[in-house]
């Protein structure tokens, strides 16, 4: 039998049980990560959402009926009343000593994955049981560093003057051509779920000038990689009266400060995952290759020949990145691999266009739009698109669009780089791939 939670509610999250208050009451509550039972000295620790502590029970210290109740399990969800005593070698510097204790939900014997932190399960087992893994101290620094990316990156483009927009994530017709497009029924109707909020983000930037949105795309893509997946979660931006030298700005001041933002409030989770070092504030502007510059470099340094007009294959991308480790953009890509909507150079071979650019991960794409109706008609017609199809777009062009600039940012992308991750699925709480559809 569970205990009931009665009238217990938390006094403290396990963060403020500090030696400030040592020798207060508390009430904290959370699951067992490990125990020990050294026959007269037991030790819980006790994790909650933002870290653990260790509650200590010495026989003749604690009560006898407290001592005797405690048989936990590992991942039993516990609340337990004490008194805080500073302790320095504990977790936080203390140590609760309990004098209640209640067990609201227990555990099989076995767990499907490890939870102590001893050992780290394989990353499949651990997605099949996802809300359990997520309560590992690993996962908890990765995702209150993602949720502290998503705050400043809030943070600052509202000092920016940007306007958070919100796009329909239900879409009639393609928006870019090219990626995959995963199909749904709306009532009598085939529609299908939005591959980018690309078009609606240019139209609101005629109206709200500068404007973004974080949200999910979907990719029906097969792509069995350590970095794609089939839902992702995007920054988008969109400037008016811009171009992508204006982006590439906006850009890297964000990047500057969103890592700055991290290091100041996330440094524990930062040193958990060892990144302290490698996470550091980057200099800005960035350094900037054009194309053709890095296929010279790949073609010359690593002796992987490319024309011009080939994406750089994910092999030239490790040595790059081995090369230029920090943030660094290539710009002014070919038009003929450069979507419908990106502005040509004045030299039409080449376009007004970059990505982004961490060690051997592409970050972004973006650059300047074009903002004429009839030259963006041609330039659908050259992509082998029909304008029509595109009217209800292609119309707001003709109501005084002004010139338009903007960037599209794979979160997961970034947070995989940023932690140091191994793959991208870790970086998402419930990753969708070709492979997997639950949990
Ligand atoms: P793009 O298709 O390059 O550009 O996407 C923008 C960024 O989203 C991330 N990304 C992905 N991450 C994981 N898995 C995937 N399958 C995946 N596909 C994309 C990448 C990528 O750089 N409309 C343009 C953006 C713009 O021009 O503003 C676009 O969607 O980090």
């Amino acid at each position: 039998m569970s205990d009931e939670l009665g009238d217990w509610r938390k006094t403290h999250y396990t963060k403020d049980v500090n030696p400030d208050i040592a020798g207060e009451e508390v009430i904290v509550g959370g699951w067992i990560r490990n125990y020990r039972d050294l026959g007269g000295l037991k030790f819980l620790n006790l994790q909650d959402k933002y870290g653990e502590r260790q509650i200590t029970l010495k026989k003749g210290v604690v009560s006898d009926e407290i001592f005797d109740k405690t048989e936990v399990g590992y991942q039993y969800c516990v609340m337990i009343k004490g008194k805080v005593k500073a302790f320095k070698k504990a977790p936080g510097g203390v140590e609760i000593i309990p004098s209640e204790l209640k067990i609201l939900n227990k555990t099989p014997e076995k767990l499907p994955i490890d939870m102590t932190g001893e050992s780290v399960s394989a990353l499949d087992l651990r997605l099949d049981n996802r809300a359990l893994d997520l309560r590992s101290l690993r996962n908890q620094a990765i995702f209150e560093i993602r949720g502290q990316v998503l705050r400043s990156i809030r943070k600052f483009l509202f000092s920016e003057h940007f306007t958070e927009m919100t796009t329909p994530k239900i879409i009639g017709s393609a928006t870019e051509g090219g990626t995959e497009l995963f199909p749904i029924m709306y009532f009598d109707k085939e529609a299908f779920l939005t591959q980018s909020a690309q078009l609606y983000k240019e139209q609101l930037s005629g109206v709200y000038e500068r404007v973004f949105e974080l949200s999910p795309c979907f990719r029906a893509e097969k792509s069995h990689t350590r970095r794609h997946l089939c839902e992702i979660f995007v920054l988008d931006i969109e400037m008016a009266f811009a171009d992508m030298s204006d982006v590439l700005k906006i850009l890297e001041g964000l990047i500057h400060n969103v890592i700055k933002d991290v290091r100041e409030y996330n440094m524990n989770a930062l040193e958990f995952l060892n990144m302290e070092k490698e996470t550091t504030v980057p200099e800005i502007p960035f350094p900037r290759y054009k194309y053709e510059e890095i296929i010279d470099m790949v073609s010359s340094k690593f002796n992987i020949p490319l024309e011009f007009g080939e994406d750089i294959p994910t092999e030239a991308y490790r040595k790059l990145g081995e090369e230029l480790q920090g943030y660094y953009y290539i710009t002014h890509w070919p038009m003929e691999i450069k979507p419908f909507y990106i502005m040509p150079s004045k030299n039409p071979k080449y376009s007004e266009s970059f990505d982004l650019q961490k060690g051997w991960l592409e970050l972004t794409s973006g650059g300047t739009r074009v903002h004429n109706r009839k030259q963006l008609e041609q330039a659908l017609e050259d992509k082998g698109l029909n304008p029509e199809a595109f009217e209800s777009h292609l119309k707001i062009f003709d109501y005084g669009m002004p010139p338009h600039a903007g960037v599209g940012l794979g979160i997961a992308r970034w947070i995989t780089m940023i932690c140091g991750l191994e793959d991208i699925r870790e970086a998402v709480m419930f990753p969708r791939t070709p492979d997997r559809l639950t949990p």
